[in-house]
């Protein structure tokens, strides 16, 4: 894995722009959308006092099979029996109780297998939560060094990288499609009842594509939005951003969901955006989410 040092400093976390201008960005989405994004609010300061490493791309197919040949460990998409999601051409979502875009649960589907062709360098998708800790842990026992999930506020900083856009190449949703891997016209025709949310751009990629293969921003981190979400170790909290400290915040004490960030490859550009927040019980393994891991800095010799 190659990781990027990603140096301290101070950022505005959260903050949606005014309801007018956020329906001139985004024409087409209904009102509720554009109004049900409460847990963005309100725009903080958060100060990242200590630099970290973080990883330039997301963790791809390749590393995560040396990971699990290495240590044994089985990831929940296979160890529990009840498989993960996939791509079916021939699944329709209407025919199912919760409509998902996706079919599953099936054992057919893993992160080995979400249906659609991957190559070692693509980010590894149907993984769960619990299956990024097993790895971080893997990997801090193996390397010295420690390794873990981004917090919320980390991965926020780094993502903006200095902007405060919705994007971190401004506020136009079609940048992205030189920027990052999202539901565009490559996706669109698998998709026709969302055509019409699909960027107008075309990548090439309708599916995953390899990770930095998109334009890196300001901090040299590729992929940030689109590919693949990104778990990162917070719980969710709605409210917390009222009451979060300015301080390296770490997320509420608990929770039942965990956060994840940054849209994927079938992600319409507004969630997409480097302040939208998502989330998913520790379990859950999807087509769409992957993870990236920081790697701390040894701490200074000082501290015993
Ligand atoms: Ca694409
Ligand atoms: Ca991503």
């Amino acid at each position: 894995m190659t990781f990027v040092r990603v140096s301290a400093g101070s950022f505005w976390m959260g903050g949606v722009p005014p309801l007018e201008t956020l329906e001139k960005t985004f024409p087409l989405l209904e009102r509720k959308r554009l109004t049900d994004l409460a847990d963005e609010s309100p725009a903080h300061e958060v100060h990242i006092t200590r630099d970290f490493y973080l990883g330039q791309h997301e963790v791809t197919v390749g590393q995560f099979q040396r990971f699990v040949e290495a240590s044994g460990y089985q990831p929940e998409s296979e160890a529990d029996g009840t498989g993960g999601y996939g791509y079916n051409p021939t699944y329709d979502p209407a025919t199912t109780r919760r409509g998902d875009a996706f079919e599953g649960r099936d054992p057919r589907y893993s992160w080995r297998n979400p249906g659609f062709a991957q190559s070692p360098d693509h980010p590894v998708v149907n993984v769960t939560w619990n299956d990024a800790q097993a790895l971080a842990q893997w990997l801090s026992r193996t390397e010295g060094h420690r390794y873990r999930l981004p917090t919320e506020a980390e991965w926020e900083y780094a993502c903006r990288a200095g902007s405060r856009s919705l994007y971190p190449h401004g506020d136009d949703p079609q940048g992205l499609a030189t920027t990052g891997n999202t539901f565009d016209q490559s996706a669109a025709p698998l998709w026709p009842r969302w055509r019409q949310h699909a960027l107008a751009g075309n990548d090439g990629h309708a599916f995953t594509a390899p990770v930095g293969r998109y334009a890196p921003n300001a901090f040299g981190l590729h992929d940030m939005l689109g590919n693949a979400w990104e778990w990162t170790g917070d719980w969710h909290g709605d409210t917390y951003y009222a009451q979060s400290p300015r301080t390296d915040p770490t997320g509420p004490a608990e929770g039942s969901v965990r956060v994840r960030r940054g849209g994927s490859w079938h992600t319409w550009s507004f969630y997409a955006r480097c302040g939208y927040r998502n989330w998913n019980s520790p379990q859950t393994r999807y087509t769409l989410v992957g993870m990236r891991l920081v790697r701390e800095i040894h701490p200074a010799a000082a501290t015993h």
